[in-house]
């Protein structure tokens, strides 16, 4: 595969994707990226120019995706809406972007004949009780609770029907929930070093129990190349790097880092409709790919995260402003 497409490769994973292929493979890769808020063209500045395109484009715009996905040997498709919270406010660009932007790469892919890999997200499952032993299997069936959680359910089951109906050589994988640089500011763990950096109080969403499973952005992109690269076409692979925590041991780990105290913590408002627990099984991904995580450890990973929020404090200020004006009016 000489030459990649990947789609919303100016956002937090799809950037670190690309640094990884930088690094890992010889491709020449086009990055198709709309520029929304989420995304940052100063994630793909320091990249060698010869090495990566950026095309400002939609990708619910078959004018603007057709003639790109057939000049490329393989598409990575990350673009999304990506926040629950904003899902919740107006679900309407989630629908867009991820369910017929989907299709319309999808189509592309079908009329090119074109390798597509779609990047998708545990929550599709829906959750898990804290006390459940069960983690989540490539089998386990479908339970979307958020809009932004319906419309990646609705964009895989697309994927799936366009690999049976017409041949569509695609692969889908469903990761956990990621941490790393150049993850924007709304999201949980940037929000709060942000928070903290600013000398304020990380914000917990009701009882600060919920469990997410955390893996560093770089061990995605490293599973995801190798799906890639030797995955089954039509198959679905789990990531995940058994990196189970609840929320209130996250932002104690982040105020420890600090210096401050443990309670130092703000309880508010709960999300609507907030999942309780996320847990992946990625034993087919291990035996099957061979693939491993290089963060085994997720307070060693986080303290880089830390380190790296710490020296680009410049780079999420703009964002950050707007991003609490608008959880103020959420009670968040
Ligand atoms: P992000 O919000 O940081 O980035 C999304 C990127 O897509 C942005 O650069 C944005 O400009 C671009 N984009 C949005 N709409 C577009 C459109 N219509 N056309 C072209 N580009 C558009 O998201 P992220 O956290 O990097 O997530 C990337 C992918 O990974 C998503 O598909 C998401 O569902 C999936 N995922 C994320 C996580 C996570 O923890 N963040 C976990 C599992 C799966
Ligand atoms: O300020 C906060 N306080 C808080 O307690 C924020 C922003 C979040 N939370 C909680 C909600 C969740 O339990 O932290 C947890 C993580 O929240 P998010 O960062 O919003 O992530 P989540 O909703 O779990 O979804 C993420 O992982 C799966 C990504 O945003 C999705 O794109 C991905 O599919």
């Amino acid at each position: 595969m000489n030459r990649i497409l990947v789609t919303g490769g100016a956002g937090f994973i799809g950037s670190n994707f690309v640094h990884h292929l930088v690094r890992h493979t010889d491709a020449h890769l086009t990055v198709l990226d709309l520029l929304t808020y989420a995304a940052s063209e100063a994630s793909l500045t320091e990249l060698p120019q010869d090495r990566v395109d950026l095309v400002v484009g939609d990708i619910a715009e078959a004018d603007v995706v057709e003639p790109l996905v057939a000049e490329h040997d393989a598409v990575v498709h990350f673009a999304a809406e990506s926040h629950n919270d904003n899902s919740l406010d107006d679900p309407s660009p989630f629908i867009r972007t991820n369910i017929i932007g989907t299709f319309t790469i999808l189509e592309a892919a079908r009329k090119s004949d074109t390798r597509l890999h779609h990047v998708s997200t545990d929550e599709v499952y829906g959750d898990l009780e804290l006390d459940d032993p069960k983690r989540f299997t490539e089998d386990t069936p479908y339970n979307p609770s958020s809009p932004y959680s319906a419309s990646k359910a609705g964009s895989d089951h697309l994927v799936r029907a366009w690999v049976r109906s017409f041949g569509v050589r695609a692969t889908i994988s469903n990761c956990s929930n990621n941490y790393g640089p150049w993850q924007h500011v709304e999201k949980f763990i940037p929000r709060q070093i942000t928070n903290v950096i600013d000398g304020g109080r990380p914000k917990l969403y009701g009882d600060g129990l919920n469990v997410r499973d955390w893996i560093h952005a770089d061990d995605h992109s490293s599973a995801v190349l190798r799906i890639l690269q030797r995955g089954r076409i039509g198959e679905t692979y789990l990531i995940g790097a058994d990196g189970e925590r609840n929320n209130r041991q996250v932002v104690t780990a982040i105020l420890e880092h600090f210096g401050r105290g443990a309670d130092e913590i703000d309880f508010v408002r709960d999300r609507a409709g907030h999942d309780r627990r996320y847990a992946i099984e990625s034993g087919k991904l291990r035996a099957e790919l061979g693939w491993a995580p290089r963060f085994h450890d997720f307070e060693s990973g986080l303290a880089d995260t830390i380190a790296w929020y710490v020296a680009h404090e410049d780079w999420g200020r703009p964002a950050k402003a707007a991003t609490e004006a608008f959880y103020a009016t959420k009670g968040q």
